[in-house]
């Protein structure tokens, strides 16, 4: 098999949204309920990825795949309905098992290592998955790069994915690295889709893992800022408290004293002009527009798929999109 990309259309995007996993990929699909997929482009942070026996896992750009293509499990991550005999058959020859690898989530990274040692560059393989699995929506990666992140806690540097699922990040962060950022070129297309979108969604994922790392790419920042008034953030933090995953760990390492929207909506002024927040943070719209930021409040949880299409239409709705 080879990556063609011939299934890709001109590009003519409407809504280019930035997402990280779980949660960004929950606004993404509602974003595709809202405004269709072949509308609608993303640029999906790769600061998570990692080797596993070889083969090239990249988590966000998976969950939001599988999550377009209607085939994630309940759970965000991985294939519905997966079975993992083959990570049990790995443990009994004493491998590490601990990242839940599901028997048919490998064949996805089997494929796309098999593309990337053919030449293939990550955004080639990454349009080959999407159009296989019958996404429409252009899904690319930040950056076709290796940049890790690489988070240090009192007992010493990780893996992304060590300290998140391998260590149930439990531990406080000293310090947070995106090696290899300062050497990455955006992937092809991305500031051309900044350039062009109708509008910029930053969608509820951690602002220093997932979308810090995205803006962090050379490049991608002053794109955006360039874009400001266009775009639009969603807050991650409800409540004073992540939504989901440790964005409030993250918050910490990564130096910032507070968790709270107002707290993310000063990350993301200069790239954001608009800041949609939960109702139940209704108190902090002074403190946001006083950063030069217009605050929007609406019921920011996306318990089910009718709640995101809602939050996605109010979003769009916030940047004049109806
Ligand atoms: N998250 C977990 O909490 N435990 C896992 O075992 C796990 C496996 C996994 C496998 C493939 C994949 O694409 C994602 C997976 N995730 C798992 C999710 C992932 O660790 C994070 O949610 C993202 O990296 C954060 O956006």
């Amino acid at each position: 098999a080879r990556a063609t990309g011939e299934h890709r259309r001109p590009p003519r995007v409407m809504i280019l949204a930035l997402s990280g996993g779980t949660g960004g990929a929950k606004l993404l699909d509602g974003l595709s309920q809202a405004v269709g997929q072949a509308d609608l482009a993303a640029v999906v942070n790769t600061g998570d990825d990692g080797d596993f026996y070889g083969l090239r896992v990249c988590p966000d750009l998976d969950i939001c795949l599988y999550t377009l293509a209607g085939v994630v499990a309940e759970r965000g991550w991985g294939f519905a309905d997966d079975t993992f005999r083959c990570l049990e058959g790995l443990q009994t020859y004493g491998q590490q098992a601990w990242f839940g690898l599901g028997d048919r989530d490998l064949a996805t990274h089997i494929h796309r290592t098999v593309l990337l040692a053919q030449g293939c560059s990550l955004s080639e393989t990454i349009d080959d998955l999407a159009m296989r699995l019958g996404v429409e929506a252009s899904v690319m990666p930040m950056t076709d790069a290796p940049v890790r992140t690489r988070i240090t806690t009192p007992t010493g540097p990780k893996t992304f994915q060590e300290y998140l699922v391998r260590d149930g990040a439990a531990e406080t962060i000293d310090r947070i690295e995106m090696v290899g950022i300062d050497a990455a070129a955006p992937a092809p297309g991305l500031i051309d889709a900044i350039e062009s979108a109708e509008r910029i969604v930053i969608c509820p994922s951690s602002p220093v893992v997932s979308i810090g790392t995205i803006l962090g790419v050379p490049g991608v920042r002053s794109a955006l800022a360039a874009r400001r008034a266009d775009c639009v953030a969603v807050s991650p933090i409800v409540g004073r408290r992540p939504v989901e995953g440790p964005a409030d760990r993250f918050l910490a390492g990564a130096g910032y004293p507070e968790c709270s929207a107002t707290q993310m909506a000063r990350i993301y002024a200069d790239v954001a002009a608009t800041f949609v927040l939960d109702d139940r943070d209704a108190d902090e719209c002074a403190a946001i527009a006083a950063l030069a930021v217009e605050p929007v409040t609406t019921d920011a949880l996306m318990p089910d798929r009718a709640s995101r299409a809602r939050l996605a239409s109010r979003t769009l709705d916030a940047v004049g999109v109806s």
